[in-house]
């Protein structure tokens, strides 16, 4: 193998520790390869573990056309949540511990089962213990958040943080709800969880997909981010951010002034 894994995970994890933007891997390793890039983020995520977080869930990234084409990336990814990295709903988040922080309008699982490896829609749905409106704060650790495939895999597919709003119980159908993302009251991005796969399921299915391959599966209390419905929107300080999803209902933090 030409990459130093454990050298690569070095920089992406202090990138985020700091807060400090980096140049993107694959200009020193332009060999690098996806499944280098889930490696690297693997090593690099024992080493927040080693700092004593502990892991609550996973996110699915680039669900949507939408992000895709916001970030040139055209493939679904996948990352690891901490529970240092949620903020309450309604809580405050400081802007000086990111480097570029945008939001972005998502729905969440909650498993009560595990899963893993391939999986119909309904038997995902049979793993879910409820859903809420969420968002997640995405902070690329690169310079001007620009990355390809195997840099935003290896920067644990950009995610910073995440708020969870009210879990409902499951059941009824995710397929198209709208959602309304506002800063101070006013909208900037909507759209509708069909945006996320065509339905929002198909995320989770994928995530159970995706993890089975590594080997991992998707454990009982964990959360599952199904991914943006919308483009990511660039943070503001001093901002109330508030993600509504019809029938779910909202979501909300504060970003402190700078
Ligand atoms: C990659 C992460 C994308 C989503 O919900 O699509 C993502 C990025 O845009 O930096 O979290
Ligand atoms: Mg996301």
């Amino acid at each position: 193998m030409s990459a130093d894994i454990d050298q690569l995970a070095l920089i992406v994890d202090e990138a985020a520790l700091e807060a400090r933007g980096v140049e993107q891997l694959t200009i020193q390793n332009p060999e690098l390869t996806p499944a280098e890039g889930y490696e690297i983020q693997a090593r690099a995520f024992s080493m927040r573990l080693a700092r004593g977080e502990k892991q609550v869930g996973i996110k699915m990234g680039l669900t949507s056309r939408a992000k895709m084409i916001q970030v040139n990336v055209s493939e679904v990814i996948w990352g690891r949540l901490t529970d240092a990295m949620r903020v309450e709903d309604g809580g405050k988040i400081d802007r000086k511990r990111y480097v570029h922080p945008r939001v972005e309008p998502e729905v969440a699982f909650l498993l009560k089962r595990a899963l893993s490896g391939e999986v119909s829609p309904a038997e995902a749905m049979l793993a879910v213990a409820g859903v809420a409106p969420a968002m997640e704060i995405i902070d690329s650790r690169f310079n001007d958040f620009k990355f390809t495939l195997p840099d935003v895999v290896a920067d644990n597919a950009s995610s910073s943080g995440f708020v969870i709003g009210p879990w409902t119980e499951p059941g009824a159908d995710l397929t198209n709800r709208g959602m309304v993302m506002e800063f101070d009251g006013r909208p900037v991005q909507i759209g509708s969880t069909a945006a996320i796969l065509g339905d929002p399921v198909r995320s989770l299915v994928a995530a159970a997909r995706m993890v089975g391959k590594a080997g991992l599966e998707l454990k009982p209390g964990w959360i599952v981010m199904a991914g943006a419905a919308t483009a990511a929107q660039p943070l503001v300080p001093g901002v109330y951010v508030r993600n509504t999803v019809e029938g779910l209902g909202s979501v909300a933090f504060f970003v402190g002034a700078a």
